[in-house]
């Protein structure tokens, strides 16, 4: 969604976050052939995508930071047949025997990128989409308590971008099921992430928590499966249903992503399936406060040296 431009932050205050704004009643498109392009934070063969950091000049001069995300979109079935019929030029590239390998340009409406945009970007977004190494981190309760809690307490990116959605300043044509229990309700949205026939949803509860602290075991499931399955025809046994640890955007919330999709963020280091997550706290609701919990952290992150000043690393 793009975001009227502003003034460029403090550090400081990029930081916590303080600096956010609710961005729903944003119009202005992004002023995307005006991007100077600073530097490719990273690129994906794999997910055919680049994620690059961009400036925007105001009219005094001033830059302010844009993320901007390219991804190919992938191929819809349904739109296949115009694609080969509807195509503008066929390049060869080589030919050997009976095999033979193209250049294939497709008109433009069959050919778009799907672009996502963080603007004003600040420097914790510009290090999220950065390609970094990262490290395995074993937190246990304690750990949770006298290092990671102060740290997400003092500075984590801001979720008014939770809080529009919920309250229906932003995204309300987009939601896919709600429940307007004022304990256990919840809104289900497509993701940031969505890539055209790639399901991947966001349920987001009013309640605000974290898998440490939380209670995931009261978040209404059947419904919201069921909702999906009607909607998008994947069944509950073909949906992943889980929650990240660590987030990051500290507000509960749960991934559902189609099991044929090989979503960032499934992998087991930040995963954890909610029936399992269920299961452990219906078996001891103290579970979570028990157990470590291992996540990996970017080589440069503030709170990989807040664990390592505390030598647990
Ligand atoms: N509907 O405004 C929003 C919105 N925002 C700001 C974030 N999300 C939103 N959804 C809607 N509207 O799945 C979504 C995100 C994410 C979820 C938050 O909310 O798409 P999380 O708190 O667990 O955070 O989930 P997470 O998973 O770290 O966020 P994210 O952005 O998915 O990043 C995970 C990793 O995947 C990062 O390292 C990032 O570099 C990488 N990544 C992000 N996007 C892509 C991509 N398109 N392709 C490949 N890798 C990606």
């Amino acid at each position: 969604m793009a975001e009227a431009p502003r003034p460029k932050r403090k550090r400081e205050e990029e930081e916590d976050g303080a600096a956010a704004h609710d961005g729903a009643a944003a119009t202005e498109p992004f002023p995307l052939a005006e991007l100077r392009l600073r530097r490719v934070l990273r690129e994906s063969a794999r997910d055919k995508a680049v994620f690059l950091h961009g400036e925007v000049r105001g009219g005094g001069g001033e830059g302010t930071d844009a993320v901007v995300i390219l991804e190919k979109t992938p191929f819809q079935e349904e739109k296949v047949l115009e694609l080969l019929k509807k195509h503008t030029k066929l390049e060869l590239q080589m030919r050997n025997d009976i095999y033979s390998t193209y250049h294939l340009y497709p008109p433009p409406e069959l050919s778009e990128i799907k672009t996502t945009v963080v603007y004003p970007a600040t420097e914790k977004h510009l290090q999220k989409y950065l390609r970094q190494e990262v490290r395995l981190i074993r937190e246990t309760w304690e750990d949770y308590k006298n290092i990671t809690l102060p740290f997400i307490q003092s500075q984590s990116f801001s979720i008014q971008w939770v809080y529009n959605i919920l309250e229906k300043k932003a995204e309300a044509d987009r939601i896919i099921h709600e429940n307007p229990d004022p304990c256990n309700g919840f809104v289900l949205v497509p993701d940031f992430k969505w890539n055209q026939n790639q399901v991947c949803l966001l349920l987001l509860p009013w309640k605000r928590s974290c898998l440490s602290e939380g209670n995931p075991e009261e978040m209404p499931l059947n419904d919201s499966s069921e909702a999906v399955a009607k909607r998008f025809g994947v069944p509950g046994s073909q949906l992943r249903v889980y929650l990240h640890y660590q987030p990051s955007y500290y507000h509960l919330h749960v991934h559902f992503t189609a099991l044929g999709y090989d979503a960032p963020g499934s992998s087991v280091e930040r995963a954890h399936l909610l029936a399992d997550v269920i299961d452990n706290l219906a078996m001891d609701s103290m579970y979570y406060q028990k157990r470590a919990l291992t996540f990996a952290l970017r080589a440069d992150e503030l709170l990989l040296k807040k664990f390592q000043e505390a030598g647990r690393v």
